[in-house]
């Protein structure tokens, strides 16, 4: 299914009203709209290939009907998001459940549709029906060596994919670690995982960066080999330049202060991207913004606070992603949740009066500094992600055109019913 631009169009004339009085009030309320609105504009966010068919977890799954049946399709699906909210202009792709066998015909599809390929991931942690040895006791720190050098051949592989379709990073996940005190030698562990992670570092093109990614537990429940944002941050800091921390927001033990990691990996020069979802409990993978939209606001706020300071790019400087996936909403519906919240999420720390906060927090005027970040938090930003998606040429409201246009029923008429979509 592709949307036209002459639909889209239709659907915004119909909705332009009504944007235009919300639109008017959110610029009489921020003084520098125009600046984020363009800052917007630029700002995409890549969309997973293992996030296009329904997550499921360990107790089951119930697809929705309609899913990718291949790469190809999962490509079709990120092209509708992007048509509807002109900010999903990237594909980050899982391999080897998303193997492009034409690398050529795949990066065509792909620019067809105006999509980048983001960072390719490599997968050590479930074994393929094909592959000689298994990763049940870790890959990378595997006491094995044969083990190890599979799991270091196999991202070498997945970084050779990436440069056929112009990608220019890798993220590694490891899911290393141990189930039972006693049963690894943490120090063995570290150091065979570095061993591994040099390997692949040194099959690193010069222009690409290498994410190092932590999660604190899972499937390892007494220790990870790279648990959390210090661990990562060692890794990368012996591996060199082209390595870099990155941050899934799930990863982390309840209640972490996950705005002061990231703007501390940011002074060091260290953090390289986001997995962007939202949890209660642990890495549950929920929609971005669902439970904690104040938490990713203030996420935001040490962003663009510390971009700035470092002159960075805020659009091309650092991996935005999305690494979320659940059993009940539709996936694309999601990602166009996950989407918003994350625009909506980037205007609002783009319009906190940075010189206010500072002189408040020199003058330690503590209620000062909160007035000014939640008056930043609590106005409506939606009309300027609304105008920037309007402009880019993508739908005043994407879901609403979504649903309006019957998109699933579509995919569903289509691919059929019973279709799964290899990821999560
Ligand atoms: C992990 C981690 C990785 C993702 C896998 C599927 O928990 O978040 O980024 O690739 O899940
Ligand atoms: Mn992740
Ligand atoms: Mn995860």
């Amino acid at each position: 299914m592709q949307i036209s631009k002459s639909l889209i169009e239709q659907y915004n004339d119909d909705n332009l009203k009504t944007h235009q009085r919300k639109l008017d009030f959110s610029t009489s309320e921020i003084d520098n709209s125009e600046a984020i609105i363009k800052q917007l504009v630029d700002f995409q966010i890549a969309i997973p290939s293992w996030a296009l068919g329904t997550g499921g977890t360990r107790f089951g799954r119930f697809p929705g009907g309609g899913e990718p049946r291949s790469l190809e399709e999962k490509i079709e699906d990120v092209g509708l998001l992007h048509a509807l909210n002109q900010s999903s202009g990237a594909i980050s792709l899982h391999i080897p459940w998303d193997i492009p066998t034409d690398a050529n015909a795949i990066r065509n599809l792909a620019a067809q549709h105006g999509l980048k390929f983001d960072a390719v991931n490599s997968n050590t942690f479930q074994d393929q029906a094909d592959q000689a040895l298994s990763y049940k006791f870790g890959s990378l720190q595997n006491v094995n060596k044969a083990i190890r050098k599979q799991a270091v051949d196999h991202n070498i592989e997945v970084i050779k994919h990436g440069i056929e379709l112009g990608s220019d990073s890798l993220t590694v996940w490891l899911s290393d670690g141990s189930c039972f005190p006693g049963q690894l030698n943490f120090r063995k562990a570290f150091q065979n995982t570095l061993e591994g992670l040099q390997e692949i570092y040194a099959a690193l093109p010069s222009n690409w960066k290498m994410f190092v990614e932590y999660k604190c537990a899972e499937p390892n429940f007494y220790s990870t080999t790279v648990g959390d944002w210090g661990q990562s941050l060692l890794y990368a800091s012996k591996l060199g330049e082209k390595a870099y921390t990155l941050v899934d927001l799930g990863h982390h033990l309840p209640n972490a202060n996950i705005e002061q990691i990231v703007s501390l990996l940011l002074m060091e020069g260290k953090l390289g991207g986001f997995h962007f979802n939202d949890s209660k409990y642990g890495d549950d993978d929920l929609t971005a913004g669902a439970l904690k939209p104040y938490q990713l606001f203030l996420i935001f706020n040490e962003l663009v606070e510390g971009m700035n300071a470092r002159n960075m790019n805020h659009a091309k400087d650092l991996g935005w992603m999305i690494d979320a996936s659940h059993n009940v909403k539709d996936p694309l519906e999601d990602l166009l949740q996950s989407v918003e919240a994350i625009m909506m999420a980037y205007a609002q720390a783009l319009s906190v009066d940075r010189q206010a906060l500072e002189v408040a927090q020199n003058e330690n005027d503590t209620v000062r500094c909160q007035e000014i970040s939640q008056n930043a938090f609590r106005t409506d930003v939606r009309a300027l992600v609304a105008e920037a998606s309007l402009r880019a040429g993508g739908a005043l409201n994407p879901i609403g055109l979504f649903r309006n246009l019957k998109v699933r029923e579509n995919l569903i008429k289509e691919r059929g019913f019973k279709t799964i979509a290899t990821g999560l």
